[in-house]
């Protein structure tokens, strides 16, 4: 068996190893299940205690100084490995990207960027809030009280707690509880566009539990239906990128706005087909809901409604996409399937502007 101060001068010898395999070599010839430090340790047993003592506190203190100086070496080695590695792999920032590898821009978030587009054109902020809400946010300040039909209409998914105000947490059913927040937190005017994802419990061809939608929100003083009808008017111009669109306007009810306007579009058919637009429509498509905020809505935010009004809209964005790049199964946009994706994405670097075109 090799002597206690001969390991010991083998120590140095440890800090020089030239390379991983050596080092690793020296490992197992040290502390291996044959190596000499090993067999040293296994004669621990047999010692006297004053040679325990002693000897055995030697052998000890010898197997954690070649358990750490076998470590530094290997994190020093390990560095400079790496440091090799990246001085040799290079990267072409020039090179075009790899044509089937890569990735394209889904239709929900071209279309929720050509909306900024639009309304930021028109001195409108995008605000966002958080999809897991309470029913205050949701529903009561939007004048939907507890026993209103309109709760079970929303097909909500509840979850099985409450907020610290008692208040019962949902998967918001629309992005209107943005706008709620954003009454509460800042004086108006307020101008501001809410795009994002919205749950309900209902699944078919036009429906996923899964949605989107944009909802626009105006408060200042003096508003009146005729601006909302004009800023209708031209963003839905904008969207569709011709100046021949009809709007038609007819009488609704939503719990949050009064009175209630819903926006239908005309198409005209050109070959059978249904395109959007044409001075004469042959018939009409919905494509927005919207109204005057209702003053209990303002009042609801903590705004006096004697002194600020509004209006606001909503539509969903996954439909609106349909309506402008001619899919047909809602269901197959949260497919994942490339071969979908590379049909209908677009460029990453195709960002829509107002100067430069919006859609492909
Ligand atoms: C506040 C006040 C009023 C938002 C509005 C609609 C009309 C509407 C639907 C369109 C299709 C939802 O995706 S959809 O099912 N929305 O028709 N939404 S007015 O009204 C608000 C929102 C927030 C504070």
């Amino acid at each position: 068996m090799t002597d206690l101060s001969t390991i010991e001068a083998t120590l140095p010898a440890i800090a020089s190893a030239p390379d991983l395999a050596a080092l690793e070599a020296q490992r197992i010839a040290l502390l291996g299940k044959q190596g000499s430090v090993s067999l040293l340790l296994k004669t621990l047993g047999g010692m006297s205690p004053e040679e325990r003592q002693t000897t055995g506190a030697r052998i000890n203190r010898l197997r954690s100084d070649v358990a750490d100086a076998l470590a530094t070496r290997k994190a020093a080695l390990d560095r400079a490995a790496l440091d090799a590695r990246l001085a040799s792999e290079t990267l072409d920032m020039s090179l075009p990207i790899g044509g089937a590898q890569a990735g394209s821009v889904h239709p929900v978030s071209q279309v929720m960027d050509e909306f900024a587009e639009i309304f930021a054109d028109l001195g409108f902020a995008v605000a966002t809030g958080p999809e897991i809400e309470d029913d205050w946010h949701n529903f009561t300040a939007l004048n939907i009280p507890d026993a209103h039909p309109a709760r079970a209409m929303h097909d909500t998914f509840y979850f099985d707690r409450v907020d610290g105000e008692g208040r019962k947490m949902l998967l918001r059913t629309h992005t209107s509880p943005v706008q709620i927040r954003t009454m509460a937190a800042s004086p108006p005017p307020i101008r501001i566009i809410a795009p994002g994802r919205t749950y309900r419990s209902d699944s078919d061809a036009t429906h996923t539990p899964m949605f989107h939608q944009v909802e626009g929100l105006v408060i200042d003083k003096g508003i009146t239906l005729g601006h909302l009808k004009w800023t209708l008017e031209t963003f839905v111009k904008a969207y569709f990128e011709r100046d021949d669109i009809v709007l038609r306007q007819r009488p609704s009810y939503f719990p949050f706005t009064e009175p209630s306007v819903e926006i239908d579009v005309g198409y005209t058919l050109v070959k059978g087909k249904r395109v959007i637009g044409g001075a004469e429509p042959d018939g009409w498509l919905e494509i927005l809901g919207s109204g005057m905020v209702h003053p209990r809505v303002i009042a609801a935010c903590g705004l006096d409604p004697d002194m600020w009004q509004g209006f606001a809209f909503g539509c969903g964005i996954d439909r609106l996409a349909m309506l402008k790049y001619g899919m047909d199964d809602l269901r197959a946009f949260f497919d994942g399937d490339l071969r979908w994706l590379r049909h209908y994405g677009f460029a990453a670097l195709d960002v829509p502007t107002l100067s430069g075109g919006l859609g492909a």
